[in-house]
């Protein structure tokens, strides 16, 4: 079943980013549950600022899952980058990014690598810099593997990374890992960006893809731009797609107009048919 998640930053540095929450995660999640929601994917300044305790408790409260937990800050808020020709800091961004995916390993979600990834050209060659992000991918996802979850890897557009852009191009770097444990991430306001076509560039990922950012072109709920969602849809639903559609978009006009715009797209595209496991309260026996 493809499932519905919202993101909630917890980083005062992102407050104008593509989040649909901001600011306070008990808050978040009622309001993701009050929307309909499935899940929430959680944007933290750093492992250590979650609250494991707090975080079950809210989940089994809402009837919520985890879906993943992003690790953006550490270049939002750190410039760390798994790309830094500095081993030492390169060596910061493994640590920020792995204590992330032991908290998230915990709930049984994965971690995304995004922003972190970082890009060459500031002390080192494109083949450097991949050469460096393939070695720290290769040490982050049999961290995850240990704990049942998979690494999901992002894709960036041009205006964000230089290290590839397409889903073809992230294919083929994750052919050239070790480790067979990353996931791809299609975040659709990149690929509305990059892709010919954004359709079949998820038909391309196939079973390799293992989340995906619902944001309209403009980065706006999805319905706020003009992105064609009709054939990515399709799409999702034709490749057997069983992963999240996780909402990052910026909170425009305000967080509960997006999440609101966000629901009603989600349930005009990946409507679902009423089962009996559907229709038990919300947190029964969880
Ligand atoms: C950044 O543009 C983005 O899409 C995030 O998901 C990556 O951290
Ligand atoms: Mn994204």
């Amino acid at each position: 079943m493809i499932r519905s998640a919202v993101t909630i930053s917890l980083v005062p540095e992102a407050r104008s980013g593509p989040f649909v929450f901001h600011g306070d995660l008990a808050a978040g999640c009622a309001a993701a549950r009050a929307q309909g929601f499935d899940a929430v994917e959680i944007f933290p300044g750093h492992a250590d600022e979650l609250d494991g305790y707090q975080l079950r408790e809210l989940l089994r409260q809402h009837g919520l899952s985890l879906a993943a937990i992003g690790t953006g800050a550490g270049w939002v808020r750190h410039q760390h980058r798994l790309t830094d020709p500095d081993p030492h800091r390169r060596m910061a961004a493994r640590d920020f990014a792995a204590a992330i995916i032991d908290f998230a390993g915990g709930f049984g979600a994965p971690a995304i690598i995004g922003s972190l990834q970082g890009r060459w050209g500031e002390g080192s060659t494109r083949e450097q810099a991949l050469g460096w992000l393939r070695q720290e991918l290769d040490q982050l996802a049999p961290r995850a593997h240990a704990l049942g979850v998979p690494l999901l890897f992002e894709p960036l557009n041009r205006y964000e990374s230089n290290l590839f852009n397409t889903v073809a191009e992230g294919l083929s770097f994750l052919d050239s890992l070790q480790t067979r444990n990353v996931a791809l991430l299609c975040d659709l306001f990149h690929e509305n960006i990059e892709e010919a076509d954004v359709a079949a560039a998820l038909q391309l990922a196939g079973k390799r893809l293992g989340h995906v950012h619902f944001a309209d072109s403009n980065r706006r709920a999805m319905g706020f731009g003009h992105l064609d969602v009709a054939p990515i849809a399709a799409a999702l639903r034709s490749m057997g797609y069983q992963g999240y559609i996780s909402a990052e978009c910026l909170p425009f006009p305000n967080s509960e107009a997006a999440a609101v715009q966000t629901i009603r797209s989600f349930q005009q595209f990946f409507p679902r048919t009423v089962t009996a496991e559907a229709s038990i309260a919300p947190g029964a026996g969880a």
